[in-house]
C-alpha cells in the first residue's frame, strides 16, 4: 500500500512539474518570397532574464536566439547587418594577434551553407566596426541541399564572446515540394536551437578583451537553453512522428544527446545533409560545437527529458509530454535513399586529385596552467592571405584528420565525406556521411574527402569550433584558384 502511495505521489509530482513547465516556443521565422529574403539584422546589447538567471549580453534582433531564416535552394539572401555595439576606451591588456580583442567588432558566417566565401557573401574577413553596417548578399546555388544550418558572428578575437553570449540563429533550407516521401514531407517540425551556455568561458573572453558589458548571474554558471528557454515541454500526439531540427550552438564542449524512456529517435540528417539512407538507428546524437542533427521522434508515453551529457554533467533539453485524449496507432518510418546533388556525390570510389591533411595539436591546458595553444598543421593563425593549401576547381581532396578527439574541425563552404565507419558502436558516423564539423570520441585518425566544385573560387577557412581556440589562433586559410594559371603560394 505504501509503495502504491509513493508511486501515486511521484506520478502526481511529475504531473505538477509538467504543468508548470512552459511549452517550447520557436524563434520568429522570416521566410523568402519569390526567391528573395531581404532583411535587416541588428546586433545589439540584450538584457536577458529567465527563471532567476540574468545576462547582459549581445544578440541578434534583441533575442536569444535570433530570428530563424528560412529559404529555398536558388534563393538570394540579403542581410543588412547593423552593428549597434560600441567601443570602450581604456584596456589594461594589449591584445596580441591571436588573443581576445575588439568586443565591438563583428561580421556574419552562414555556418554549413554551400555558398561563395567572397564578399558580399560568406566572407569572414569582413570586419564591421561600431555603428557600421554591411550589406551581405548571398546566392544560394540551385543545387543546394535542403537542411538545417545556423548563422553567427566570426570576427577573429570576439567570436567566443559574441556567440557564447547568445548571438546566433537558425537557417533552414527547405525541402522542395514532393522531394521527400509524404510521410516525411508531412511531419510536424520543431526547430530547436540548443545552446550550451558556458558562462565562465564567456566571462574569461570578456575580461581579456576588456568588455564591460557582459555580465551574468544565476544559480549555475553552465546551463542549456533551447530556443532561449530552460527545459520546456514539447506536447506531442502519441505515436506520431515529428521532425526535430537540432542546432547545437555551442562555443566548446561536445554533447551526447539521449532520448528518455517512452520515446524513440531516428537520425535523418547531420550538418544539414540527409544520410544516404535514412532513417538510421543510433544510440545517441554526438554533436560537436556547431553541429546539427535532424531526427524523427515519436513518443508512446510521457517521457523523461531529452537530455545532453556534456563534460560528464547531464542537462535536460526538453521534456516530451503526450496529449492524453488523442490516439494514433503509429506507423513505421519508411526507408528512403537521398538523391545527392553533384557537390555531395559519393567520393568513396573516386580517385583523389590532391591531398590536404589537417592535424590539430596543443590546446590542452593542465590545471597548473602549463600547456600550449591549439594549432593547425603546426602553426597558429597568420593572416587571411597566407594559405595552408591551394586547390584547383574540380579537385577531389583526400584528407587525413588528426587531433579531432579534442578539437572539432569545421570547414567553411565545403562539407566533407567520411571515407570509413568511425566509432562503430555508436552507429553515428558511417562511411559516406557528410559533416561540416567533426569531433570523434576516440579515433586518432579519420579519413575524409572533399569535393572542390567548379562553382566557387577564393578563400576557404578551416578552424577548431571550440571558439576560445579559434579566437586564440586555431585557424588556417586555404585558397581555391579561379584558373589553373592563377598563382597561389602554399606556405
Ligand atoms: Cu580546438
Amino acid at each position: 500500500m505504501n509503495h502504491l502511495c509513493n508511486l501515486l505521489v511521484l506520478a502526481l509530482l511529475a504531473g505538477v512539474t509538467r504543468a508548470l513547465q512552459s511549452e517550447l516556443t520557436e524563434p520568429r521565422v522570416l521566410e523568402s518570397k519569390n526567391g528573395l529574403l531581404d532583411i535587416q539584422l541588428d546586433l545589439n546589447y540584450v538584457n536577458w532574464t529567465i527563471q532567476g538567471y540574468r545576462m547582459n549580453t549581445r544578440g541578434f534582433a534583441d533575442s536569444i536566439p535570433g530570428l530563424t531564416l528560412k529559404m529555398k535552394a536558388g534563393d538570394k539572401l540579403r542581410i543588412l547587418l547593423k552593428n549597434k555595439l560600441h567601443k570602450e576606451s581604456g584596456c589594461a591588456f594589449v591584445p596580441s594577434h591571436n588573443s581576445y580583442k575588439q568586443p565591438e567588432v563583428t561580421n556574419l558566417h552562414t555556418h554549413g551553407m554551400y555558398v561563395s566565401s567572397t564578399a558580399p557573401s560568406d566572407d569572414v574577413t569582413i570586419a564591421i566596426g561600431q555603428n557600421e553596417s554591411y550589406q551581405y548578399s548571398i546566392d544560394i546555388p540551385t543545387e543546394h541541399a535542403a537542411g538545417s544550418h545556423w548563422y553567427h558572428p566570426h570576427h577573429h578575437g570576439s567570436t567566443a564572446l559574441q556567440v557564447g553570449g547568445g548571438a546566433f540563429g537558425a537557417i533552414i533550407i527547405g525541402d522542395d515540394k514532393d522531394a521527400l516521401p509524404e510521410q516525411y514531407q508531412n511531419m510536424s517540425e520543431k526547430i530547436m536551437v540548443v545552446s550550451f551556455m558556458n558562462m565562465p568561458a564567456v566571462e574569461h573572453a570578456a575580461t581579456y578583451s576588456c568588455d564591460s558589458h557582459f555580465d551574468f548571474a544565476g544559480e549555475t554558471d553552465q546551463f542549456i537553453l533551447v530556443n532561449g528557454q530552460m527545459n520546456p515541454k514539447v506536447t506531442m500526439n502519441p505515436n506520431e512522428w515529428y521532425r526535430w531540427r537540432i542546432v547545437y550552438a555551442s562555443i566548446g564542449s561536445v554533447a551526447k544527446m539521449n532520448m528518455g524512456v517512452g520515446c524513440e529517435m531516428k537520425l535523418l540528417a547531420k550538418d544539414g545533409v540527409y544520410l544516404n539512407e535514412f532513417p538510421r538507428d543510433v544510440d545517441a546524437l554526438y554533436l560537436p560545437a556547431g553541429g546539427r542533427a535532424d531526427v524523427a521522434v515519436r513518443c508512446s508515453a510521457n517521457s523523461s527529458a531529452f537530455r545532453a551529457l556534456i563534460d560528464s554533467q547531464t542537462y535536460a533539453i526538453v521534456t516530451p509530454v503526450i496529449r492524453q485524449q488523442s490516439y494514433s496507432p503509429g506507423k513505421p518510418l519508411l526507408k528512403y535513399n537521398f538523391k545527392a546533388p553533384n557537390y555531395l556525390r559519393d567520393l568513396r570510389y573516386v580517385n583523389a586529385t590532391t591531398r590536404y591533411d589537417i592535424g590539430f595539436t596543443g590546446g590542452i591546458v593542465a590545471d597548473d596552467g602549463s600547456g600550449s595553444t591549439c594549432v593547425i598543421n603546426g602553426r597558429a593563425w597568420i593572416n587571411s592571405n597566407t594559405y595552408n593549401k591551394c586547390y584547383s576547381k574540380g579537385d577531389i581532396v583526400e584528407s587525413r584528420l588528426t587531433g579531432i578527439v579534442y578539437h572539432p574541425m569545421h570547414m567553411h563552404i565545403y562539407p566533407f565525406q567520411l571515407q570509413e565507419d568511425v566509432e562503430i558502436e555508436t552507429n553515428y558516423y558511417k562511411a559516406g556521411d557528410w559533416h561540416d564539423t567533426l569531433q570523434v570520441l576516440t579515433s586518432s585518425v579519420v579519413n575524409v574527402k572533399i569535393h572542390i566544385t567548379n562553382l566557387f573560387s577564393g578563400k576557404q577557412m578551416v578552424h577548431c569550433h571550440i571558439l576560445p581556440h579559434e579566437d586564440t589562433g586555431c585557424m588556417a586559410m586555404n585558397y581555391i584558384k579561379e584558373t589553373q594559371d592563377e598563382i597561389c603560394v602554399q606556405e
